[in-house]
Parts: C-alpha cells; structure tokens; sequence
C-alpha cells in the first residue's frame, strides 16, 4: 500500500491508543446534576421529563402541597450519576467544611427552575449554582399556563432575563412538565414541551468531557443510543476510510464504539485493549493484534482507496458492531466468540447482498433519515 509511505504506522498507533485511553477515564467519571428552584416550581416533574419517566414510573416524587423541604436531596440515580435537588445551594454551604462543600459541590449541570413572573430572589440562587456548576441552564416551567394568553411569554421571558441579570444569548428555556401529580385526575396525560430541547443541550454540553454517555446512558433506550453510536462510527468510518494515513483510524473508531456500545448495556467500562482484542474476530483471514495490520485488512489489497473500499470498510463496521449490539440484546457478552461470529456473518451476507458501493452511497450522502433506517434493519 503506497499510502503507507506518508504516514508512520507507529505513530497512528499511539494516536489511536490515546484515543481509546481517553473514552475509557472519561467513562468511568461521574456526572452531577442539580436542580435548584422554589418549592412546587416544578423541579421533581422537569427531572420526571427529562428521564423520559411515566405517571406510573416517577424517578421523583411530585405534589402540589409537598412538605416544605428546604433540605438538599441527593441521589445516585446509577453508580455514575448523582443528582441533587434543592430550594437553593445554601445549606450545603452552611453545614459543611471547605473540603466536604468543595467535593460535594463540584457540580456538571446545574438546572435553575423557575416558573410564573421574575422573582429577583431567585438570583442569589442562580448566582451560587452558576459558580459551583461547569454549566447552567435556566428553564422557565409551566409555560402552559400562558396558554390563553401566548403574547404573555416574551414579556415573562425578559423579566426574568433581568432578574437574574442574563445576557441577551444566555437562553431562557420554556418548558411544561404538567402531569406527574399522583393527585392529577386518573385520566391526566403527560403533557410535556421543550423538554427535549433542553435534554439535546445538556447531553450537547456533556459531550466536550467526554460524559454524554455517562448521563444519556439514564435517559434514553438502550437500542437508540447504540444506534447513534453506530451512527457516529460509520460516518468516521466514511471519512477515514478515504484518506490513506488515516485509514488505519477506523480500527480505533470500531474499538470506540465496541466500548460505547458495552458501556449502553453494562454500565460498566470495557479495557481498550479487551475492545481492540475483539476485532480481529470479524477479518477473514488471521491478522493478529496491532491496529495497523487490523484496520489494513480492512481495506482493499489494491490499497485504492474509493468509494468501494470505503463501502467495503463501512460494511464491515456495521455488521460488527451490529453483532456487538446483538450479544448484549440478547443476553451474551462479548466472551460469546460463536454468537458473534454467528451475527457479524449473517449481517455481512445481508449487507453483500445490498452492496458495497450502495451502503457507502448512503452513508456519504449525509441523509440522517437513511442511514438511521439502514441501522435499523440491524438494530431494532
Ligand atoms: N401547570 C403546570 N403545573 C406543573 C408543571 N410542572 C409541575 N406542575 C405541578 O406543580 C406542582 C409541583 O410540582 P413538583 O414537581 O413537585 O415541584 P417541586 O416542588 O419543585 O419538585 C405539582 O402539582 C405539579 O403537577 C407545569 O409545567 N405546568
Ligand atoms: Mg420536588
């Protein structure tokens, strides 16, 4: 392959390596949200829609006349994310030492709720969330109850803007998180807005750490994580599949997604190496260990690099990690040598039979709504 010429294999090596160190410190982090806001705002009911809960199936309890706690609650929701909800920080700071205030309030995403007309005492609130949180978002519930009176909502918007002395494009989300209330009549449905909007930005902010994953791993099924996890990898797999040098990241874009995918299923963080070590499982022919001889398997012995061998690398990926997804939906793990050997085969002759050439056209195209319905027919 001339193409090896321009690039030192050892160097990618290293890359790719760091590369993969990285995902596995970043998942093993912890992600700390809070939710502070007045009593009856709305607090438990956001946390409610955020985690995509039912009625039946509340992560947080909600009532109109709760029992006034001015405490801090925490929680761990899972071993990696704890969430706090609260009137105000003020108690942590009150009650604890420097250190134990310091370790307690090392804060991801601090959550301001708010509701009705601006209230300029909920600033000094703002002000402490904003210094103990790497960000915050400020979300102005129970927008439902402008709903006879829509033009209300600029008006209120602006007001609390100033209250809390925001800057024109620090933004004001609207949501509604009505019907979480076991007191609501049996017949109530959820009627949520702008909770998807604001649950998009936090996992969008978490993704610069690294801790997207982590928090999104709580919010979201199973199935639809892995399928954009698949969906990230094979649009790398389409770039790097067309340079030659950086061919040989497609074996670290595999072994990324191979450790996303068992951390969606386990929660628990899979060794670089035990990633790297499963993809030589799915070559045809025995190539041992190094990423370099992994990912040039991969490739065309031609090492023309086209829209064929892109299509050829992209196939691969897909049915690969289509069967890593496959094990954990049904019970194996990836010690299951047969099962997924058994998968990655069948999913290969599937993707044969449509061809090379047009799997990598629809992965280069760019449109979402095919690619998600290719990885569909593998990833149900
Ligand atoms: N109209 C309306 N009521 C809501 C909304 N979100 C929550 N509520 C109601 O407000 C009350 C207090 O909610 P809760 O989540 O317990 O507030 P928290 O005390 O801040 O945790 C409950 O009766 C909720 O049903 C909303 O968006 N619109
Ligand atoms: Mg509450």
């Amino acid at each position: 392959m001339n193409a090896n010429i321009s690039f030192n294999s050892d160097d990618v090596e290293a890359e790719t390596q760091k590369k993969l160190e990285d995902i596995e410190q970043n998942l093993a982090k912890k992600v700390t949200v809070a939710v502070v806001g007045n009593v009856s705002a709305g607090k438990s009911s956001l946390l409610n829609a955020l985690f995509h809960k039912t009625r039946k199936e509340v992560l947080a309890s909600v009532g109109a006349i709760s029992g006034v706690t001015t405490k801090v609650k925490r929680f761990a929701l899972s071993k990696n994310v704890e969430i706090m909800d609260s009137p105000g920080l003020g108690d942590i700071l009150d009650e604890n030492s420097a250190e134990t205030r310091q370790a307690m309030l090392d804060i991801d995403i601090g959550i301001l709720v708010v509701s009705g007309s601006a209230d300029t005492a909920q600033k000094q609130h703002f002000d402490l969330l904003k210094e103990h949180s790497k960000q915050v978002f400020v979300v102005l519930n129970k927008i439902d109850i402008y709903d006879r009176q829509k033009s209300s909502i600029p008006k209120v918007v602006a007001q609390w803007q100033e209250a809390l002395g925001l800057t024109e494009n620090e933004e004001i989300f609207q949501t509604c998180t009505f019907g979480y209330d076991p007191d609501s009549d049996e017949d109530t449905e959820l009627d949520i807005r702008g909770v998807d909007g604001l649950r998009e930005k936090i996992l969008d902010f978490l993704k610069q750490y690294g801790k997207d994953l982590i928090l999104a791993r709580e919010m979201e099924h199973k199935s639809v994580l892995a399928r954009r996890i698949i969906y990230g990898a094979l649009a790398a797999v389409g770039v790097e599949a067309f340079i030659p040098g950086s061919a040989l990241y497609i074996t670290g874009t595999q072994a990324a997604a191979i450790m996303s995918i068992h951390y969606v299923y386990t929660g628990e963080v899979l060794s670089k190496k035990s990633a790297v070590a499963i993809i030589p499982l799915f070559a045809s022919q025995s190539i041992g260990s190094s990423i370099f001889l992994i990912a040039k398997s991969f490739l065309p012995p031609t090492g023309i690099l086209d829209v064929a061998a892109a299509g050829v690398a992209i196939v691969v990926t897909l049915a690969m990690l289509s069967a890593v997804n496959w094990v954990y939906e049904n019970g194996y793990n990836l010690d299951d040598k047969s099962e997924l050997k058994e998968q990655f085969n069948k999913f290969k002759k599937l993707l044969d039979h449509i061809g090379a050439k047009e799997i990598a056209r629809i992965i280069l195209s760019r449109d979402a709504t095919a690619i998600m319905d290719l990885i569909k027919k593998f990833v149900k």
